[in-house]
């Protein structure tokens, strides 16, 4: 097993309150595709021209069946190691938070308590003239969009597009998990995305150690305490197997 610095266990023995700030790389090894890093397969068609109001209006159809592709690949897909040991991290510290840029639900499934979800759930769906929620998987089992039962407007998924807002709720309570967390892992994110981006710096200045999880370094790199380089689903379960031992349960 890895052996670990000794300012980072010392750390996790200590830790109450304990936040891992989520990305698109910590679902690779479930195999659902990052949007960028080396194995992006966004890299040919940016997140940022389809995930966008304008597009969907543009052509509701292909940008509804973009989302209906990546929903075939989650629904196969399962929770991996990673999202395993972050739920069994509940076990071993007094609150466990989780803040996911992701819209997969695969913390949830992987049987974390406490998720706010950044940017959204793509199992979830709504009208976006009158709002009506549409969550229910076969209504989005075409591969055309989708009408409202209720008033005839376009059905989109409920994902925090760009130039959209957050939703407020789930940003706050990340703020505040951020702000008393006693360590911060940022697992699988470029960090490009703001406000996202914004959680893991907020705890870093307000005394939180910071660890960085990722195939290779990113912008957050140079402000973490410590960067462990390597897959997600590798490094997480050691972490695990070194907080049981500190407390005994190993
Ligand atoms: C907003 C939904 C206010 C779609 C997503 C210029 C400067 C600064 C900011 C901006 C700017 N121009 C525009 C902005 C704002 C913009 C923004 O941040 N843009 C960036 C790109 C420049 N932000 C917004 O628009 C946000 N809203 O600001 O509102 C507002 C309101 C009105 C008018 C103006 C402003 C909304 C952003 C929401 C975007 N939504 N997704 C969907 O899912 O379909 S973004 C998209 O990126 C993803 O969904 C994801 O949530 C997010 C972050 O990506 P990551 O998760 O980090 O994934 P990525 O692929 O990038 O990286 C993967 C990483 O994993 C890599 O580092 C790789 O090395 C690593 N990895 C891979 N495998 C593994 C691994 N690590 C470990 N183990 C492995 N096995
Ligand atoms: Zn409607």
């Amino acid at each position: 097993m890895e052996t670990f610095r000794r300012d980072f266990v010392e750390v996790l023995k200590e830790a109450e309150n304990v936040v891992f700030f989520t990305g698109a790389g910590i679902s690779a090894e479930s195999g659902i595709s990052t949007f960028r890093g080396t194995d992006g397969i966004w890299n040919k068609l940016k997140p940022e021209e389809l995930a966008n109001f304008d597009a969907f209006l543009k052509n509701p159809d292909r940008v509804w069946e973009w989302y209906q592709y990546r929903r075939h690949i989650i629904d196969r897909s399962k929770p991996n190691p990673a999202h395993l040991a972050i739920a069994g991290m509940q076990e071993l510290f007094r609150n466990v938070t989780v803040v996911t840029q992701n819209v997969d639900n695969l913390h949830r499934r992987a049987g974390s308590r406490t998720v706010y979800e950044l940017h959204g759930n793509i199992e979830r769906n709504y009208c976006i003239e009158c709002r009506t929620p549409y969550n229910s998987p076969e209504f989005a089992s075409d591969d055309k969009v989708p009408r409202c039962e209720n008033c005839g407007g376009l059905v989109r998924p409920d994902i925090v597009w760009f130039g959209e807002m957050l939703p407020e709720e789930d940003f706050s309570l990340s703020e505040e998990a951020a702000e008393k967390c006693d360590i911060m892992f940022s697992v699988g994110t470029s960090s490009v995305v703001y406000p996202a981006a914004r959680i893991p710096l907020l705890a870093k200045r307000l005394g939180a150690y910071l660890v960085e999880v990722n195939l290779e370094e990113t912008e957050l790199s140079p402000l973490a305490d410590y960067v462990l380089i390597g897959k997600a689903g590798e490094i997480l379960p050691g972490v695990l197997e070194e907080v049981k031992k500190l407390k005994g349960k190993g």
